[in-house]
């Protein structure tokens, strides 16, 4: 089995202009449009570097949250999960799922009406998938979710988000088996229990959103005091913009489905 953040595949979908009406808190905060190609840009050339294969599907201006891939679907090596993302306005990103994941997955399962959950809201680890209740995954989807996941050899354990983050992956990432990286509240929780948790200091919150490819780790680069607690212990860092996606509440686990191969 390879392990969790070990990944030849990955799914993308290049910003539509539409980008800059993209759901956020902070309404005055509006992203650049040219700003948001750049930094999909580095991200796409950085998981190639890492080794993985980049798919990248055509921009949705239907959609302006559909560069964020992760909500939709949820992707392993024998199979996937159509998700239903908990935004109104997001939900028809699932049909434009569909086809997609149908061409590279044998098993597609999919959640019901009424069940709700995004990906950004599920932690692979080694053990289980942790999947957080949030205000777009609610306890009927998680639930569901759980269920497709059992269909699938997946173990899943249902948690809480805490209250003032968007997903559950918006405040922690996997670094590898053992250890996670996680923003204060987070590792207060006691959801981590068992793993060694790297905290992020409380100025850069929003470096918990790290993403953990192959022999890298991707992080925002406005986070210099992040990056160098792991590069102290010795994760290779790569640090990557972003800026104006961080306006539209995202990250870099967002935007991208990634899973290994079978052999
Ligand atoms: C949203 O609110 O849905 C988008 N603006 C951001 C989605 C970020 N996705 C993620 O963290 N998985």
């Amino acid at each position: 089995m390879p392990r969790v953040f070990e990944f030849d595949r990955a799914i993308v979908r290049a910003p539509a202009r539409s980008v800059v009406d993209g759901l956020r808190a902070d309404a005055s905060a509006v992203p650049d449009y040219d700003g948001v190609v750049r930094e999909h840009a580095a991200y796409v050339a950085a998981l190639r570097a890492a080794g993985v294969t980049v798919e990248v599907l055509t921009p949705l201006e239907a959609f302006p949250d559909s560069v964020f891939v992760e909500d939709p679907a949820l992707v392993f090596r024998d199979g996937a999960v159509l998700l239903r993302p908990g935004a109104p306005s997001r939900l028809g990103e699932r049909e434009a799922m569909r086809p997609v994941l149908a061409r590279h997955f044998e098993t597609v399962l999919e959640l019901g009406d009424g069940e709700y959950a995004d990906g950004g809201d599920v932690l692979m680890t080694r053990d289980a998938a942790m999947i957080g209740l949030s205000a777009r995954t609610n306890e009927t989807g998680a639930e569901a979710l759980a269920a497709a996941l059992a269909r699938l050899g997946r173990r899943a354990r249902i948690v809480e988000t805490p209250k003032s983050v968007l997903h559950f992956k918006t405040a922690c990432s996997l670094l590898d088996e053992r250890t996670v990286l996680a923003t204060w509240a987070m590792a207060e929780s006691g959801v981590f229990a068992g793993f060694e948790i790297v905290v992020v200091p409380d100025d850069e919150a929003a470096a918990a959103n790290a993403l953990r490819v192959n022999g890298v780790v991707l992080i925002g680069d406005r986070f210099p005091r992040t990056r160098d607690l792991l590069a102290k212990r010795g994760y290779a860092v790569v640090p990557l913009p972003v800026t104006e996606i961080g306006k539209l509440d995202a990250g870099l686990s967002c935007m991208s489905l990634r899973w290994k191969r079978g052999t």
